[in-house]
């Protein structure tokens, strides 16, 4: 059998836009979690970009979780993701990767970034050790980088919940009492708003060990107000159906 690999930020939402469309073809692959701030030497050593989701599919290396998508739909074309309509479904995630993805990421570690132990459990869950206490030693300086990265100011930060605000609701619009986006069923804009909202979602089918919430009544406040968003209840019915179980983490 081919080597199959993923590394990831195993908290990464669009780490689980990949893990999901993986599992849903039934690869097997191995997860391999990287330590942030070093994670560029693999990155980098493997693609054009510093980021993850990163596939390491025997010879073939896929950065980008859309690019992984396309990727494993030409490679395995059992289960589908790609349906009709394929450029207009590949702008319409791009839309929703900054519109989701972005935004939502902004405004979470610009309130959470305080609280060390939930960062680290998020990052460190799958990590070994010696990683555990790399990445506690370094944290100022991770905390400078994400910040610098995603969430400069606070006004960003509350530019980019509102931001996330009105997607819910156009993505809400958009179902409108539909089960899925697009008539053939099942495809990678649902797998795509699902995987890029699991962090609020939180469906027991999320293959991610969530830490328990820092105690921050501004996060909480945030937290509660889009967890009350009728999409929520989509996206948790959407990964029950959807989202094959896997055995760990
Ligand atoms: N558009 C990319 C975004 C990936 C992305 O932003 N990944 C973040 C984690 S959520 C990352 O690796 N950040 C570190 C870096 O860019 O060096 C995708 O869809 O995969």
């Amino acid at each position: 059998m081919q080597k199959r690999i993923l590394y990831e930020f195993p908290h990464s939402h669009f780490c689980e836009k990949a893990r999901w469309a993986l599992d849903f073809k039934g690869l097997t692959f191995s997860r391999v979690p990287l330590l942030p701030g070093w994670h560029v030497l693999t990155t980098k050593r493997h693609g054009k970009y510093s980021s993850v989701p990163l596939l390491i599919d025997g010879t073939n290396k896929v950065q980008g979780s859309g690019n992984i998508l396309t990727y494993l739909d030409e490679a395995y074309p059992d289960y589908p993701l790609t349906r009709a309509d394929k450029s207009e479904a590949i702008k319409k995630e791009k839309h929703f990767d900054l519109a989701l993805g972005v935004s939502l990421r902004a405004f979470v570690y610009y309130y959470s970034l305080k609280h060390k132990y939930f960062i680290s459990q998020a990052f460190m869950q799958n990590s070994p050790p010696w990683q555990r206490i790399v990445f506690g030693m370094q944290y100022p300086a991770l905390v400078h980088l994400i910040k610098r990265s995603y969430c400069p100011t606070e006004e960003s930060a509350v530019q980019a919940g509102k931001t996330l605000l009105g997607a819910l609701d156009q993505v809400w619009a958009e179902l409108d009492g539909k089960p899925y986006f697009q008539a053939e069923g099942f495809s990678r804009l649902d797998l795509t708003v699902c995987s890029l909202l699991s962090f609020v979602a939180r469906p027991k089918e999320l293959p991610v060990i969530w830490p328990k919430f820092p105690d921050d009544p501004l996060l909480k406040e945030w937290d509660e107000r889009l967890r009350a968003h009728p999409l929520i209840g989509w996206i948790q019915g959407i990964y029950r159906s959807h989202r094959p179980r896997v055995l760990k983490p």
